[in-house]
């Protein structure tokens, strides 16, 4: 039966770790996957998440099956966070939540129940998108479509072209948006622009569907939830994917969620029994550890501050990497204009270098990043932006 099969690419983004880790030279630098890292290079344990984790061991009583929804007080903490506590929705009873296994486990979840809403349903995604949008919406029978997004020659958003696309777009269309920190171009909308694609949405009655996987790492957590909290408000039916993975760093404990907005309390009750029905079938319940973290902090005023003082050191390393690396560059006398990278936003950016270019910095000086030339920014530190601007310097005079 197997030997029928052919062999699928190995994941592009995640890849790079092996070589990065097999590489035996000592000024090798890592900016591929989007993991945030501290000066040293490291991806600790926030202090937040330690003290929750203590907390729970003391005064956890059970193992026993959670449900498929997950907990139901990290569920309403985190659907606070997204959409502030005091939004409209909220209030109107229209949004039900499920615990995932991480973010994209509440995209693939978002997936299948398209797919039950509207089988023949097309879901728009930017164009670039983070690497496994496709595939996930593909796994569940949708068709994937993409609408222009980031210019690479202007390091700057296709506003116009993106707002004519998405209006000549309907009822059986989702419109995949990234909340804050665009994976992979770092290109996020103004206001100015999320309320205008509020407007296309109202008007042509697409369905949003948000992913959050930075809340946080942008300008704030409110700020990167603006765009969120907009579409949720003017829309009638809206989904939302969030993930605990990056801003409470709880990447291998698997922790985000997917949450809908419907157009009444009734509906959502409706669309909430399809949403665990769709769970049955995936997975059957969720891990339960990290968003019992996740709701221990949240829950706790003190810990809820401590993490968002934690959140706002892992923000300003990232917008400081961002400032380091463009003033090194023009010091160094690379004439090519880089302040784009200044003015993006999260974990990633695109250099800009060719793919040959992107090999030359892997195979000569041990500088890993995705083909694409998307470099993750917290991989950057004071130790390595000296050797990596230098590096990018004698790259791009061939
Ligand atoms: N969405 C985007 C845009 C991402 O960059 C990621 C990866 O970090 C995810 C979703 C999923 O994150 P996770 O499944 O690790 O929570
Ligand atoms: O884009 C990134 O680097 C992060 C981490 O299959 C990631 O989103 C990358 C690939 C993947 C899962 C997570």
């Amino acid at each position: 039966m197997f030997s029928t099969l052919k062999a699928m690419p190995a994941d592009p983004i995640l890849g790079l770790l092996s070589q990065y880790r097999d590489d035996p030279r000592h000024e090798k630098i890592d900016l591929g996957v989007g993991v945030y890292k501290d000066v040293l290079g490291n991806t600790p344990i926030l202090d937040c998440v330690k003290t929750a984790e203590q907390r729970r061991t003391a005064t956890e009583t059970t193992k026993v099956y959670i449900g498929p929804a997950g907990s139901s007080d990290f569920n309403r903490l985190i659907a606070e966070l997204a959409f502030g506590e005091q939004h409209p929705t909220l209030n109107a009873g229209r949004i039900r939540s499920v615990s995932t296994p991480g973010g994209t486990g509440a995209l693939r979840v978002a997936a299948d129940f398209i797919k039950r809403c509207r089988p023949g349903a097309t879901v728009w995604v930017s164009d670039p998108t983070w690497a496994n949008h496709s595939g996930l919406f593909e796994a569940a029978g949708l068709k994937v479509e993409r609408y222009p997004y980031y210019d690479y020659a202007t390091k700057a958003l296709k506003f116009d072209e993106m707002l004519a696309k998405l209006n000549t777009l309907g009822e059986n269309d989702v419109v995949l948006l990234h909340a804050c920190c665009h994976n992979p171009s770092g290109q996020d909308l103004s206001k100015e622009q999320w309320d205008q694609v509020v407007q296309v949405a109202v008007k042509r009655g697409f369905t949003p569907l948000i992913d959050m996987a930075y809340q946080g790492f942008g300008d704030g957590v409110e700020e990167d939830a603006y765009g969120v909290r907009k579409m949720a408000a003017a829309v009638e039916d809206m989904l939302l994917c969030s993930s605990c993975s990056k801003n409470f760093g709880l990447y291998r404990e698997r922790i985000g969620a997917c949450s809908i907005i419907a157009n009444s309390s009734a509906a959502a009750d409706v669309a909430l029994s399809v949403l665990l029905y769709v769970v049955r079938c995936l997975y059957s319940m969720p891990p339960a550890h990290g968003a019992a973290l996740v709701e221990t902090i949240l829950g706790d005023n003190q810990l809820k501050q401590q993490w968002l003082d934690e959140l706002k050191v892992m923000r300003d390393r990232i917008n400081g990497n961002r400032a380091i690396l463009v003033e090194r560059l023009k010091a160094i006398g690379v004439e090519r204009d880089f302040s784009f990278i200044a003015r993006q936003k999260g974990m990633f950016s695109f250099l800009g270098v060719s793919p040959e270019q992107v090999e030359q910095l892997k195979q000569e000086f041990g500088i890993y990043m995705v083909d694409s030339s998307r470099i993750s920014i917290a991989g950057i530190s004071d130790s390595n932006v000296d050797y990596l601007a230098k590096s990018i310097a004698k790259v791009l005079q061939g």
